[in-house]
Order: C-alpha cells, then sequence, then structure tokens
C-alpha cells in the first residue's frame, strides 16, 4: 500500500498558474479534439484528483527556470511519425488517445496487457517541473503529472536475467503518415538498462500542465528520462519489453554515429552537427549554458561509475 507523504508538498502547477483548473471545469476546458484524452487521465486519476493524492508537485525537482509557456511546448514538436517538421500537433489530434492499452513482454515472469485506466490505479500520481534537453540544443522547462517507472517495473515483474528495458510508441498507419517513410525503422522504440529505469528520475508521463498529455506531447503516455537528450523519451507507449541484449534504438539504426544508447547530456561532447554547450529556451528564446547530465547528476551519476569504455555522452 502506498504511503503519501503530503507534508512540503506544493500545490499542483495547475493550481498557481493562470490556467487555473478545478474538477468541474476540466472537461469543459480541453478542446474538442481532446475530449478523448481526457478519458485517458478520466475515472481513475480525476477520483484520485478528488481525494487529493494525485497530482500534488514533487518538491525534488524544482527546475531554477521559468516554465515554458504551453503553447510553446505544446506547438513546436518532435514526432517523425507524424511528420518531419516541428508544427505536427494539428495532425496528431488524430491519434486515439482511449481506450489504450500497455503491452509488457520478453523477460516476464508473465506476459501482461494492462489498460491504462487500470494501470493508473495502481501507481501513485504526481506532478514534477522537469527540463528537457533536445539534442538540436533547444530546451523547455514543463510540469509533468505521472509516476516513476520504478512503479511500473514491479507491475511488469521482469525475470532477475533482464537487462534493459524497452520502450515501443504505438504505430498506426492510418492516422501516422510518417509511417509511409518505409526507410525508418518504424516503430520507434528506444531502451535503457534496468538500474537507469528504476532510477527515481526515470517517470512515466499521462499529465502536462494539469491536464492529459496531449497527442503532439506524447499522449496519453510518454516515458521521460531528463538526463538525457529528448529522443530517449519516446511518446505514446504501447509496449514495454524486457530483454537481456543491449537494444537498438530508433535513432541509432538510422545513425549510430549522431544518436547512441547513453545519450547523457553533456555540453562538452558534441553532437556532429551541433554543439551541446549551449541551449535555446522554447518560448523567451534565450541562451542558456548546458549542463553536465541536464543538470541531474546528484541523481543519476552513480549509474555510470561502472560503465567503461564506451561514449555515455551520443
Ligand atoms: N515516438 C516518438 N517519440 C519521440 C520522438 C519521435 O519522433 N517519435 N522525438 C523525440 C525527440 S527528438 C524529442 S526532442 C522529444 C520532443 O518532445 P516534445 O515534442 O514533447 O517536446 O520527443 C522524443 N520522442
Ligand atoms: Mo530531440
Amino acid at each position: 500500500m502506498p504511503v503519501h507523504i503530503r507534508r512540503g508538498w506544493e500545490l499542483p502547477e495547475a493550481a498557481v498558474t493562470p490556467e487555473h483548473f478545478v474538477l468541474g471545469r476540466r472537461k469543459a476546458a480541453l478542446g474538442l479534439g481532446t475530449i478523448l484524452a481526457a478519458g485517458a487521465l478520466g475515472r481513475s486519476a480525476l477520483a484520485q484528483d478528488a481525494a487529493g493524492l494525485a497530482a500534488m508537485r514533487n518538491p525534488r525537482f524544482e527546475p531554477g527556470r521559468a516554465l515554458t509557456p504551453e503553447k510553446d511546448a505544446t506547438n513546436y514538436n518532435n514526432y517523425y511519425e507524424f511528420g518531419t517538421s516541428k508544427n505536427i500537433a494539428s495532425a496528431a489530434q488524430r491519434l486515439p488517445q482511449s481506450p489504450w492499452t500497455l503491452k509488457f513482454d520478453g523477460l516476464v515472469e508473465k506476459e501482461q496487457e494492462i489498460g491504462l485506466d487500470d494501470l493508473l490505479k495502481r501507481v501513485s500520481l504526481e506532478e514534477r517541473v522537469l527540463r528537457h534537453r533536445c539534442v538540436e540544443a533547444w530546451a523547455m522547462t514543463v510540469p509533468w503529472t505521472g509516476f516513476p517507472v520504478s512503479q511500473l517495473l514491479k507491475i511488469a515483474a521482469p525475470l532477475s536475467s533482464a537487462r534493459y528495458v524497452v520502450f515501443e510508441t504505438a504505430a498506426d498507419r492510418s492516422v501516422m503518415p510518417g509511417l509511409r517513410q518505409s526507410w525508418y525503422p518504424w516503430p520507434y522504440k528506444e531502451g535503457c538498462t534496468i538500474a537507469e529505469a528504476g532510477n527515481e528520475l526515470c517517470f512515466m508521463a499521462v499529465g502536462l500542465y494539469g491536464k492529459a498529455v496531449p497527442p503532439q506531447n506524447g499522449g496519453p503516455m510518454r516515458v521521460l528520462f531528463p538526463w538525457k537528450y529528448g529522443f530517449k523519451s519516446a511518446k505514446a507507449i504501447r509496449r514495454i519489453t524486457f530483454t537481456d541484449k543491449r537494444p537498438v534504438s530508433f535513432w541509432e539504426k538510422l545513425q549510430s554515429s549522431e544518436y547512441g544508447f547513453w545519450a547523457n547530456v553533456n555540453p562538452e561532447v558534441p553532437h556532429p552537427r551541433w554543439s551541446q554547450a549551449r541551449e535555446r529556451l522554447l518560448g523567451s528564446g534565450e541562451q542558456v549554458p548546458t549542463k553536465l547530465f541536464n543538470g541531474y547528476g546528484e541523481f543519476v551519476s552513480s549509474l555510470y561509475t561502472d560503465v567503461k569504455g564506451e561514449n555515455l555522452y551520443l
């Protein structure tokens, strides 16, 4: 039985920004295109909201930066399933957000398929304001609602032989025009070690700015590795596979010299096409210095002390 420690926890971001949300107004405030998405946060999460348990902001992750305006974070996206431009928000509305099932397979005690509503009853939601750093040298700071991936690992019950976790994006040709580009190795997959997935910073998001994650940002559920370049944070997760072999991800298959397995943020290791020293903040356009592990070293640097002879940074 999870214990919810409320002392010291702050108001959810949505309650302290101008976009004040009260439960009764929540559905009305969502656009027509996201009514289905609301279903994903639907009964369970809203019920938890009412009980005062969900979406309390976890103050361990204060970002030390201003929030990115919501309209910038939700209208400047990378989501190749919907096209190669940043302007895919309206196309992404066609991806149905509910019902949504997540599959656990590979090296697990027992394969499972679980509906998102059922899953949300078995985890405890919190809000985290996190920095996101794309390898293209832009960055944003946004409030996500979700739960640590470590809670998913408990439900999935991987075997002790499992060493890696693979996150796979939905691939629906009827609504994702990008899938017609057959030279891309669809479906989009990303992976990490079991230890990385179990790190407290590894997060599964189901909300953004106090609402369901919009389709263009990876709704209804999207994994986040805030200390790694943004391409690791795969959207619209449909399947999680446990394996004993290091997976080769979507971008790594395309161009392994530019996108590696570890991809930890490091300002001193340039990408072949972009210096990683600085980043441009969406919204303000301000340029700021990039930090090792995107500033999250205190949480994650110990994951890498035993990894020798590999490029941890691209
Ligand atoms: N399925 C999928 N996930 C994806 C991508 C993608 O093209 N497809 N792009 C990645 C990249 S490069 C970045 S920077 C982030 C962008 O997330 P945002 O659009 O929410 O800012 O999503 C990542 N996750
Ligand atoms: Mo990215």
